[in-house]
């Protein structure tokens, strides 16, 4: 597979306002293991997309993905950014480069989905956030997947019609199998708890004011260092509490449920579902052995409405900038908590 790393800065034939009447043509950045899931997506199930290029620092896997799906590999990402057949960005690389590549699509006009977190620190996200105030029209979608998800649509339809009453306790639970190498106890609540936090800030409609993190007794399963789990208590604007038991070295499987607990009301989503058997080896049914398996459907959604929203010209049509900035906000606060032990207040201050 040809290489090209195409300089060509030429504008797109049709600006991010206007929309497209043809194809998005999308570029992904970043081919680890969630952007070539997403490169799948886009070349095999996303209607009104089509998939031009992959890039990514790792020259040999930047062409041999490219080569899978017989598009061209561009080992700089900026120039990706700025390639005249590139309509839009899937951004995927590692959190601490998202800065600089939504701010150099931003300058390129180019609509972007970008994979959470938005950006490493609230200060950084906050430049974003004031970035595309300027520009004056919104570009920038997070990639907070949750929000695609049937049950978690249902809860937040439950919670606004006002049938139970009011939101009193909201019960998390967020395990995984295993975690990754150099996963790192502030990582827990970085990588991990931000869904949480954003999915609490969509399902309540109101602003996370403060975080304690609790680590209890570290399971032997987990990397000598690493404090898995934790157990984090948020306090949304209005009093309503949340705790979220994370745990990432569970050892079999994934799972992400919640319980809403509220004034006439309970309500419990993300349990096992799917086919339950019974044989001579006992009664059960299968759990999900990673995220990708667990929201595949709500990836698929994401895509699917954010690619319509770019041939549309609204470019956004789930999560923004100032959803990508609270989240680090209060992850930010959840690190320092983790940290001191204390519980952290959070002021988001003036809304862009
Ligand atoms: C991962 O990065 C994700 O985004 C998953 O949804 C989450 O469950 C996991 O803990 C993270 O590491």
């Amino acid at each position: 597979m040809s290489t090209a790393t195409s300089a060509s800065t030429a504008t797109a034939e049709h600006t991010a306002r206007q929309g497209y009447d043809r194809d998005v043509r999308v570029a992904v950045l970043g081919v680890g293991m969630m952007g070539q899931d997403h490169a799948r997506r886009l070349a095999r199930l996303t209607k009104g997309a089509e998939l031009v290029a992959v890039s990514d620092v790792d020259v040999a896997r930047t062409d041999a993905v490219a080569a899978e799906f017989g598009v061209r590999a561009i080992h700089d990402p900026s120039l990706a950014i700025t390639d005249g057949e590139v309509d839009a960005l899937v951004i995927a690389t590692p959190g601490f480069t998202h800065e600089d590549l939504v701010l150099t699509a931003l300058r390129a006009g180019k609509p972007v989905l970008c994979e959470k977190p938005l950006t490493t620190s609230p200060e950084s996200s906050r430049r974003v956030v004031e970035a595309e105030a300027a520009l004056g029209r919104r570009l920038v979608q997070v990639g907070f997947m949750r929000r695609f998800d049937a049950g978690y649509l249902q809860l937040r339809e439950l919670i606004a019609s006002g049938e139970y009453g009011k939101p009193l306790f909201l019960h998390c639970a967020h395990r995984n199998a295993t975690t990754p190498p150099n996963f790192s106890s502030e990582m827990l609540m970085l990588d991990s708890v931000v869904h949480e936090v954003d999915i609490v800030r969509f399902l309540t409609g109101e602003e996370i004011t403060a975080i304690r993190v609790l680590a209890p007794r570290s399971t032997s399963s987990a990397p000598e260092g690493l404090l898995d789990p934790q157990f984090v208590v948020m306090e949304t604007e209005s009093g309503t509490i949340v705790d979220v038991e994370i745990f990432v070295n569970t050892t079999f499987g994934y799972e992400v449920r919640t319980e809403l607990v509220a004034e006439r009301g309970q309500v419990r989503i993300g349990l096992p579902e799917g086919a339950v058997s019974q044989s001579a080896s006992g009664w059960g049914g299968r759990i999900p052995r990673d995220f990708k398996e667990r929201f595949g459907a709500a990836y698929d959604l994401e895509f699917q409405r954010w690619v319509d929203a770019v041939r549309a010209g609204v470019n956004v049509d789930g999560p923004g900038v100032w959803d990508g900035y609270a989240a680090a906000a209060v992850c930010a606060a959840g690190v320092e908590s983790l940290k001191t032990g204390d519980r952290v207040e959070i002021d988001l201050g003036a809304r862009v």
